[in-house]
Formats: structure tokens, sequence, C-alpha cells
């Protein structure tokens, strides 16, 4: 690898390289990083559209060294331009899906409302074309034979890259770090919501055999209901348990062992950044008490791959910087976290 002979590891990152001021093309690297910069159904707070961009610039200050995985980079990390009319298109029907929201929070019935429920109409089918879009680009990237890490946008980006994963893995399990459930039918009416991503993935890819969902915390009535009926195919451990648990003396080690055993061999990371501690991501779209600290995760991936499972691929949504960069913690976290998967997934 010819670019590396020239490359000091130890300069600072040049923000005319690629992402943690690499110097790698798509051509040249193994992995590569999709950004979809889409939010249109985030239910509180905005800016999960521009993390791709954030994290970008935070990853400048990441430093290449990573003791747990020591050189991975040199396999060649790039991140895809972002794609200026997605985010547009986003930008867009997010102000529809705000009108909707607005008039369901006023007690409103979107059914009985024709032009919100031609704006409805249209929501759903952006949030369509979204996923074909992020199918399409995965299928190409693969065929490639490139590994492809996703950064959100919301938590419904990546139902279709995992669309396209299962046309690869006949089998495999999701390890879902999050505060949320995100088995919702639909939520708010929107069928591609990003607080429905689960529940899709459950619906739409058979191959998908086993979500272990790790830090969940905020969830409905329906949410537990479905958990409960299906526990062959969905493994929750929730943020309570795992604390009142670690409160009686077990440890974080001991979890992350029961966690990994539910997975079968071949595992994809979807990680929404607010399944860890607000403080880690204080700008995130629904930030919720409790959580993770960046070093239990670091260990629980850790241990994931002793195990001797294999990573297939991961996402990393709804990192948002809220309207100030100033507070930059959650891009910065973001690009940190996103670092430790790629090196992992190219272990
Ligand atoms: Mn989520």
């Amino acid at each position: 690898m010819s670019i590396l002979n020239t490359f000091d590891p130890n300069s600072v990152g040049l923000s005319s390289n690629t992402i943690f001021g690499l110097p790698f093309t798509e051509e040249d690297a193994l992995l590569c990083l999709l950004p979809v910069p889409w939010e249109v159904s985030v239910s509180y707070r905005e800016g999960a559209a521009r993390g791709p961009e954030n994290i970008f610039k935070a990853s400048m200050q990441v430093d290449l060294y990573d003791p747990d995985v020591t050189d991975a980079w040199q396999k060649g990390i790039y991140m895809v331009p972002i794609d200026k009319t997605l985010r547009k298109k986003s930008d867009f029907l997010r102000q529809c899906a705000e009108l909707i929201i607005a008039h369901l929070c006023e007690g409103g019935n979107v059914e009985d409302n024709v032009q919100l429920n031609g704006k409805l109409n249209e929501v759903n089918e952006g949030c369509q074309f979204m996923n074909d879009w992020v199918y399409n680009h995965t299928k190409k990237l693969l065929a490639k034979g490139k590994r492809v890490g996703l950064i959100g946008g919301d938590h419904s980006t990546p139902l279709g890259y995992l669309r396209a994963l299962s046309e690869q893995h006949e089998s495999f399990g999701i390890l879902q770090i999050d505060a949320h459930a995100d088995l919702r039918v639909a939520y708010e009416g929107f069928n591609y919501s990003h607080a429905s991503v689960m529940y899709n993935v459950l619906q739409e890819i058979p191959q998908m055999k086993k979500l272990v969902q790790v830090g969940i915390r905020d969830y409905c009535d329906d949410e537990l209901i479905l958990i409960q009926q299906n526990p062959q195919r969905i493994s929750t451990f929730f943020d309570k348990n795992i604390k009142e648990q670690q409160f009686e003396g077990i440890t974080w080690r001991e979890q992350c062992l029961q966690i990994i055993d539910e997975l079968p061999q071949k595992v994809y990371i979807s990680f929404d950044i607010d399944g860890l501690d607000p403080k880690l991501c204080p700008n995130t779209g629904t930030p919720v008490p409790g959580g993770f600290e960046v070093e239990q995760i670091y260990y629980l991936f850790k241990l994931l791959k002793q195990s001797g499972k294999e990573i297939i691929g991961f996402d990393l949504n709804e990192v948002s910087c809220g309207e100030h960069m100033e507070d930059g913690i959650d891009a910065i976290v973001g690009a940190r976290v996103l670092y430790k998967m790629c090196n992992w997934l190219l272990a």
C-alpha cells in the first residue's frame, strides 16, 4: 500500500483527507462509511441529519492508536461524500412531518384531514425512497467487496442496509444498543419511523434470527408485549435490570457474556447513541437518563470479538449537535464510538 508510505499517523488529521484524517479513497479502502443525512420522522429534537458532517469534523481529532485493535485502520477506512440532495429531501419532508406531529399532539386525527393525509402519504413515500436509496448504495459497495458502516441520520436509516446484507448472509443477529426498543408499529402514522425500525426489521428480514437489545429504558406496553411474546427472536436486556443486578454484585463482564451468548455467529451492530448516558449525547433526539459509559460498550465489543463471533456490519445513528456546535460533545463521542466500531469490524 503505497499510500501509507507517505502518511504520518502521528501528525494532525488533514481535513482534505477522508474521515479521521486518513489518506484513503473508496477504491483502496476495505471499509466504506455511508452517510445517510435523514431525520424525517424524529419525534422530539432535530439535528441527526447533520450527524455525518459533525462526526466527520470531530473525527479529525481522534488519535489513530487504538489499544484494543492496533493498526486496523491500515486496511483502509473511507467516508462516502454526503448526498446533499438526500439531505434536502429530508429537510423538506421533515416540515410535512412536523405539521402532522403537531396536529397529533393537539389531539387531532390525520385521517379526517385531507391536507395532512396527503402529507402523510408523501412522508411515507419519501421514507420508502430513502430505504431504497440505502439499499442500492450499500448493495453496490458490498458487491465491490467492501465492508460497510452506515452513519445516520435517525434510527430509521439502516433498514435498507440490512436488506442488502440479508442477501449475503442467510442468518445473522443484531446487537442493538439503545435507550428505546424501536418496536412500535408505524409510530405517529409513519411506516418507517425511527421508533419502528426494529419492528420493520423483524417483519421484513427473516434472515435476522435474533435481535438482542441492550440498555432499553423507554418503551410502551405494546413493545413490552411484543418482546415477551417473541422470546426466540427478541432478547432484551433492560437498563433497569442491568443496573439492579450490578447493585447486587453481578459484574458487567458476566452480563456481557450473557448478552453475547444470546447472539448467533454473525452479528450486526446497531448503535443508537442515546443508549449511552445522556451526558455523552446531550443533543440527541430523545435523550433518556441512565445508559452506559463508552468504556462499558467498548468492553462489550471486545468480549464479543473474543467470543469468536463475526461482526458483519454496523450503523451509528441519532448523533446530533443541536443548534450550536460549541458544545459538540455529541459529535466527539460519536466519532470515537465510530472509530472503535470501524476497528473491530476490520480486526
Ligand atoms: Mn433507536
